[in-house]
């Protein structure tokens, strides 16, 4: 390999040369978080939820050491299908790209990348975190610290429930991330609609958040992230009593099985998957849908604002 830029999909070149919206996607969830064959049928949905909302879907990741924003059809079949594929936060980009790896970006590394190429707007199911017990072991995403020092606008569920989202949330404040509802003042628990801790704030249209980024842009003040909190609606979340049992398990599954770093959020999303009979499944599915399609609603307003 030559050279180690961002490549940039055709069609992603030329909506961001035209200043057309555009929304990225990470591809760790395709290939870590979500259950084959699935994983590949969904990714290809998801883009379609950009697509039919009026936004260019750039979905992230890397082929061969190539990092690419905009994977084409085989590009993201590839990393949905094949084993070995690496998950890849900021720091493994260029380790990875120098030893001509395949590798998914998660939310941390999908972000950044994203913003470097000029995209402002992202869609994802929800954020990595704090994890329980991280008092005792340290383990808090990088997802983070890297929406700390990155101007990007995240549309998610929150966090994933089997993270300590209390403490996310303090970290989340500490760093100096902005969050805000979408229609809402309760922050979602990704399967469950409400994680049980208050907002203080929240937008009530796509519009209203391409306000803020506009805002951001021209006080110039604040240079971080920006989450998007988009609830499941209730009677789309996964049962509680369910949630609550089966998240216990995983648990126990972890601490049984020694299960530690980068491996915990991929494991507890499987048993998930498994132990629920795939109405986890179903679940994680509609909401990455309904956050593409807000996020491509946000990222069509923001654009009209720069016209
Ligand atoms: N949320 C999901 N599925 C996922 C993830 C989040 O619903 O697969 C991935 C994201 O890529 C996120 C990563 O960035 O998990 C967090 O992993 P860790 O806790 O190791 O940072
Ligand atoms: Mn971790």
């Amino acid at each position: 390999m030559t050279n180690f830029h961002i490549s940039l999909g055709t069609e992603v070149a030329g909506a961001l040369r035209d200043g057309r919206p555009v929304v990225a996607l990470e591809s760790t969830i395709v290939s870590h978080g979500l259950p084959r064959p699935d994983n590949l049928h969904v990714a290809r949905q998801i883009e379609q939820a950009v697509r039919d909302a009026g936004a260019v879907p750039a979905t992230i990741g890397m082929v061969a050491g190539e990092l690419i924003v905009g994977l084409d059809d085989a590009q993201l079949t590839r990393l949905a299908t094949v084993d070995g594929v690496s998950k890849l936060s900021v720091r493994d980009l260029a380790v990875a790209a120098a030893t001509g790896a395949d590798g998914a970006t998660t939310v941390a590394a999908t972000s950044a990348v994203a913003a470097a190429a000029g995209i402002g707007v992202f869609a994802t199911g929800g954020l990595g975190g704090v994890h329980r017990e991280a008092a005792q072991t340290f383990d808090e995403s990088a997802d983070l610290v890297t929406l700390a020092r990155t101007p990007i606008a995240v549309v998610c569920a929150g966090v994933k429930s089997i993270l300590d989202v209390g403490a996310t949330v303090e970290r989340l404040e500490t760093l100096g991330v902005s969050v805000v509802g979408y229609r809402t003042r309760r922050f979602p628990g990704f399967y469950l609609t409400d994680a049980g801790f208050d907002l203080d704030w929240s937008v009530e249209s796509p519009e209203q958040a391409a306000d803020v980024l506009t805002a951001r842009r021209e006080q110039g003040v604040h240079r971080g992230g920006l989450i998007v909190a988009n609830p499941l609606p209730v009677d789309e979340q996964l049962d509680p009593a369910l949630h609550d049992r089966t998240l216990a398990a995983g648990l126990e599954m972890l601490a049984r099985d020694g299960v530690t770093g980068k491996a915990v959020t991929p494991f507890l999303l499987a048993h998930f998957h498994s132990a629920t009979e795939g109405a986890s499944l179903a679940v994680n599915v509609r909401i990455i849908l309904r956050n593409a399609d807000l996020a491509a609603r946000i990222a069509v307003a923001a654009a009209a604002r720069r016209t």
